[in-house]
Parts: structure tokens; C-alpha cells; sequence
């Protein structure tokens, strides 16, 4: 007889658990991060959930992106957050009185209509764009999604690779620590302790209302994110003259893996791919040449005020491993880096961490200074077996599934022990377990 594939009751059940948390955070839409704690949409998050929900929807899949780009701005940037208008305002800080991106960000063309925030998340968007497309393409082409798509997502490459290019050397910089998605990563600590905090009573956080304090930024960190993220506005969002500008790993392969992924849809759409492939190669090069330390086997942070690397083991500096051009040596001596005491994978370790085990700055609880999050072990799962690494891919995938059921769709988890930390029913987590399952 005919066998029919079935992936037993655990996969089916967890399937049907992590689509109701998508369910339960889409808006009609888009889908939120998470219902209490980030009521908005988000950039990056909005690219990874498209990744899963093109299981379940391939028109919402769709749908999530085209929200998501409806407000780029006229300078080609994708806003980090679109806020929803019917959340009071006092349900998330900053707030859009906050950014005020329609009158302060009239000169770098922001939407009159839509609020957003004023600064950017990493670029996973044509990467998510092509993923959904492959998922359903005569839906795709009836829609014309990608011919649509493509010149808002050209024009996202061209700001992040003109106007960002503040180091000079080809790479995007990030001028906020929320742009590069890891808030309070100890990547960041050298370089804000440049910034003069605003005073703490200038501003009430409302994260503190959802999550524990012990998992969040502290608030000396807000209150130099408050001031990074006000002196950008009051320039008006022009690049360039800032005291906060850093050349990141994860972003920049992000961008260059979703370069990647606009040859590919320029392919589609019959137009020439050759010179976006040859440029993806271009910044493979360019991020080996800035950002690779070869001495400690991983990939580091530039600071572009001070032309210096910063001595950190973050995840950002595995995530790279997603590139297909990266020389073989310095793939293979990431994954040892992985494997070795820093982050444990395959061993001390469920998931790999977010920061270095044995670093000064570790911490299993707070947010992006210990904890393991789904969405860089994702990538990192991509990466492993892009390059060959077929059974840690397969450990660390079995890993992430069973992780992520557990602690119930976690925002992210203890590193040694999988404990669920943040908001529960998170929509990426969902979303990347339904990409896994498949
Ligand atoms: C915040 C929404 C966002 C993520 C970021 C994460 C956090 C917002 O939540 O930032 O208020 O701290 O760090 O990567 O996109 O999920």
C-alpha cells in the first residue's frame, strides 16, 4: 500500500500549538511579537514569523510583509516598529509621540499616515520574501508579490549599503543597539559608555509591567537608549554624524544573505542576477576582511568611532556561518567555536547561548547577555547544515523543537537548562518551529 507520511502525535501536536500562538498574535495584518509585551509590529520579527506562517498561510505569510513594507520610508529604510494606532500609547515606550516620525522624519521621507519608530532592524526581509514565495509561487505570481516587493526591498539594500556605510569599508553600520535586534548584548557596553543616559524620570518604561526586571535591560542601559534613539530624531534620522556607529556580524551577513535572496528574485522575475550575486560575494569578502578574528575563531562587533574590534563572543559573531561564499577555514573554525567552551553546543549546552559561557558579562537570565534564542539558533542551524554539519544541525534542530514546546513558545531560555524567560506564546519562536517541522 501507499505510505503516508505521518510525523507522529508529538510533531502534530506541537504544530497545533505553535499556529494558535500565530494565531492568537495576528491583528488582521500582521502578527505582534508577543500579545502584552510588544503590541506593535516589528521589523525583523515580522520577517522571521513570514518564514513560518508561508506553513500555515502563504497569503498571510505574504500579507505580513506587504504591511510591514507599506511603511518604508522614501529613503529606502524599513522602520523597526509600525505602530498599531489603536494600542493607547502608554502601552509600549518609546511610544510614536516618542519617535514623532511623520514631522521629524519628514526629510528622510517617512509615511505621513503610518507612525513608526525612526531606526531599522537587520534585514531579513528578502530572504523571508523569497522563502514565502518558494512556498507557494503561482499564489505569489497570481498576486504579483514579488514583482511589488522587489523594488521596495532593492531600494532597503541601497540605504543600508549607501547611507550606512559610515565605516567606509563596504559593510552597514548599526546606530542603535536596537537596530542590530540584541538590545543589551555586551557588544554594545564600550560603545554606549560614550552616551550620557537621559535622566531616568524623563521616562517610564512599560516593559517593566510585562517581564520580570531581572530578564530585562537594566536601566541604566535605557537611559542610554533613550538618548541614542532622541539625538537621532532631533537630527532629523540623517546618518552619518552620530556617536554610536558599529560595523555587527549578524547584520551584515543577514544583509548579505538576503542579497542572496534578491538575486534570486530578480531571477524570478527575469531580470539579471550576476551583479547582485558577485556583490554578495563582494561583502563576503568585505565582512572575512573587517570583522573575522582568526586568532579566536569567531567574528566580532567594529566599532567605527574608534576603528577598533570589541573582544566580545556574542552569537552575532557565529551567525555569519549562513553565508555560502565563506572560505572553508573560517566555517570550519566557527563550528568549533561553537562546539568549544564559549557556547557549548553539542555539549555543557541545549541551545547555543547568546553570549560567551565564561564571559565576565554572562548572565543565564538576562535577555541578550546568556540566554538562547530561538531565532539565532535558527540560523545557526542553516548555517551547520549549509556547510556540511549535518548531525550537530540535526541535534541542534531536535534541540530547538523540543526547547521550544517545552517552555511554551518562549521569547528565550536559560542556556544550560531550556527555562522559559520573557513573554510566553512568542511569535517567532512559533513560527520558526513550524519552519523546522517542515
Ligand atoms: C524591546 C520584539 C523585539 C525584538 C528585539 C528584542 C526586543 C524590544 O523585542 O526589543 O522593547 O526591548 O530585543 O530583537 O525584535 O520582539
Amino acid at each position: 500500500g501507499t505510505a503516508v507520511y505521518d510525523p507522529g502525535p508529538a510533531a502534530r501536536s506541537l504544530h497545533l500549538r505553535a499556529a494558535r500562538v500565530l494565531h492568537d498574535n495576528w491583528t488582521g495584518t500582521s502578527t505582534v511579537p508577543s500579545r502584552g509585551l510588544y503590541p506593535h509590529q516589528w521589523s525583523w520579527d515580522s520577517a522571521f514569523i513570514a518564514i513560518g506562517l508561508r506553513h500555515l498561510s502563504p497569503l498571510r505569510a505574504q500579507v505580513e510583509l506587504e504591511t510591514l513594507l507599506d511603511a518604508q520610508w522614501g529613503d529606502g529604510r524599513i522602520p523597526h516598529i509600525v505602530f498599531n494606532p489603536s494600542v493607547p500609547l502608554d502601552a509600549y515606550f518609546p511610544s510614536p509621540d516618542f519617535w514623532r516620525s511623520s514631522t521629524a522624519g519628514r526629510a528622510a521621507g517617512a509615511p505621513r499616515t503610518v507612525q513608526t519608530s525612526g531606526i531599522v532592524q537587520p534585514p531579513v526581509h528578502a530572504l523571508a520574501a523569497w522563502l514565502v514565495h518558494v512556498a507557494d509561487p503561482g499564489l505569489s505570481r497570481a498576486r504579483g508579490f514579488l514583482s511589488r516587493l522587489y523594488p521596495q526591498l532593492a531600494a532597503w539594500h541601497r540605504y543600508l549599503l549607501h547611507r550606512r556605510d559610515l565605516g567606509g569599508g563596504g559593510l552597514a553600520s548599526v546606530v542603535h543597539p536596537w537596530e542590530q535586534g540584541m538590545d543589551n548584548a555586551p557588544s554594545w557596553d564600550a560603545p554606549l559608555s560614550r552616551v550620557t543616559p537621559a535622566p531616568p524620570r524623563t521616562f517610564r518604561r512599560a516593559d517593566l509591567d510585562h517581564g520580570a526586571a531581572s530578564d530585562r535591560p537594566t536601566d541604566l542601559d535605557y537611559g542610554r537608549y533613550v538618548a541614542l534613539a532622541s539625538d537621532y530624531r532631533d537630527r532629523g534620522y540623517a546618518d552619518g554624524a552620530g556617536n554610536f556607529a558599529v560595523e555587527d556580524p549578524a547584520f551584515n551577513a543577514l544583509l548579505i544573505a538576503s542579497e542572496y535572496a534578491l538575486a534570486r528574485i530578480a531571477r524570478e522575475l527575469g531580470a539579471n542576477a550576476t551583479a547582485r550575486r558577485a556583490r554578495a560575494e563582494r561583502l563576503t569578502a568585505a565582512l572575512v576582511e573587517r570583522l573575522w578574528d582568526p586568532a579566536e575563531g569567531m567574528f566580532f562587533c567594529r566599532d567605527v568611532r574608534t576603528g577598533e574590534l570589541i573582544p566580545e563572543r556574542g552569537v552575532a559573531g557565529l551567525v555569519p556561518l549562513l553565508l555560502p561564499a565563506l572560505p572553508r577555514d573560517v566555517a570550519d573554525s566557527l563550528v568549533q567555536t561553537m562546539r568549544g567552551p564559549h557556547f557549548g553546543l553539542g555539549g555543557a549546552t541545549r541551545l547555543v547561548p547568546s553570549y560567551d559561557l565564561t564571559g565576565e558579562a554572562f548572565d543565564p537570565h538576562r535577555y541578550w547577555r546568556g540566554p538562547a534564542w530561538f531565532n539565532t539558533n535558527w540560523m545557526l542551524e542553516r548555517g551547520l547544515r549549509l556547510h556540511g554539519e549535518q548531525a550537530l544541525a540535526d541535534g541542534l534542530r531536535s534541540a530547538l523543537l523540543d526547547t521550544a514546546g517545552a517552555s511554551g513558545f518562549a521569547e528565550y531560555v536559560t542556556p544550560y537548562t531550556g527555562e522559559a524567560c520573557g513573554a510566553p506564546g512568542f511569535s517567532w519562536t512559533a513560527a520558526l518551529t513550524l519552519d523546522l517541522l517542515h
